[in-house]
């Protein structure tokens, strides 16, 4: 049995960021579900793994990490040797930080939260998470222009942490219609060797 556990649920797109990175690091790991919607992720079992109650949580043997983007990072700093998922050089870094930071920011507050009304019921300005969505799909469409991947020649963490939400925005009423760049990039990620989707709901797959 292996001893990375992933403590997730299946519609996160936090956490289909992890499960994708270590499917496609080839590592294996036990998914457990968390019970969100019964309020599991904030009982004392399992604010000891994670105070802020929320998932992804990973845990390889001793080691227990909380945030997507850190299990991203810890993941590639430990299991990819040659460092091309996290490039080390000073700048190479920064470029990933970058998108990991869009990643945390306008991609989580408008794809992930227009996404979060139409799945989950959440109460949001469900027309202002729209438009959110598609000021960074503009800005990533064009920055995808003549590149391949966000952060460098080849794929690293940032396309990682990007891609779920994106991947699932017509689900909270988000076209990707307008974004051929952004269309293209989301194809090359789904062709890397193992890849796993995220499961699909469903709503706002017309869109
Ligand atoms: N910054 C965190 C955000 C994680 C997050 O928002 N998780 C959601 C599921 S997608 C959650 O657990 N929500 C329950 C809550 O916040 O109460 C990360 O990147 O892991």
């Amino acid at each position: 049995m292996s001893t990375i556990k992933l403590y997730r649920h299946p519609l996160s797109g936090h956490s289909h960021r992890a499960e994708l990175f270590l499917s496609l690091l080839g590592l294996k790991a036990d998914l457990i579900d968390v019970d969100l919607a019964g309020g599991a992720h904030k009982q004392p079992e399992f604010l000891r793994k994670n105070s802020f109650g929320q998932v992804p949580v990973l845990e390889d043997g001793a080691v227990r990490i909380a945030d997507s983007n850190a299990i991203l990072s810890y993941l590639a700093a430990k299991y990819d040797p040659e460092r091309s998922w996290l490039p080390s050089g000073p700048a190479a870094a920064a470029e990933v930080q970058r998108f990991l930071s869009i990643a945390a920011g306008p991609v989580a507050y408008g794809p992930a939260a227009a996404r979060l009304v139409t799945v989950f019921g959440a109460n949001l300005d469900h027309a202002g998470t729209i438009e959110t969505a598609h000021t960074i799909l503009g800005k990533l469409d064009q920055h995808l222009e003549g590149r391949n991947w966000l952060a460098s020649d080849h794929p690293t963490i940032a396309d990682i942490a990007n891609y779920s939400y994106i991947a699932h925005a017509p689900e909270g009423d988000v076209s990707l219609e307008a974004y051929p760049n952004v269309r293209a990039w989301l194809k090359r990620i789904e062709t890397l060797p193992g890849f796993v989707p995220m499961q699909a709901t469903a709503v706002g797959l017309a869109a």
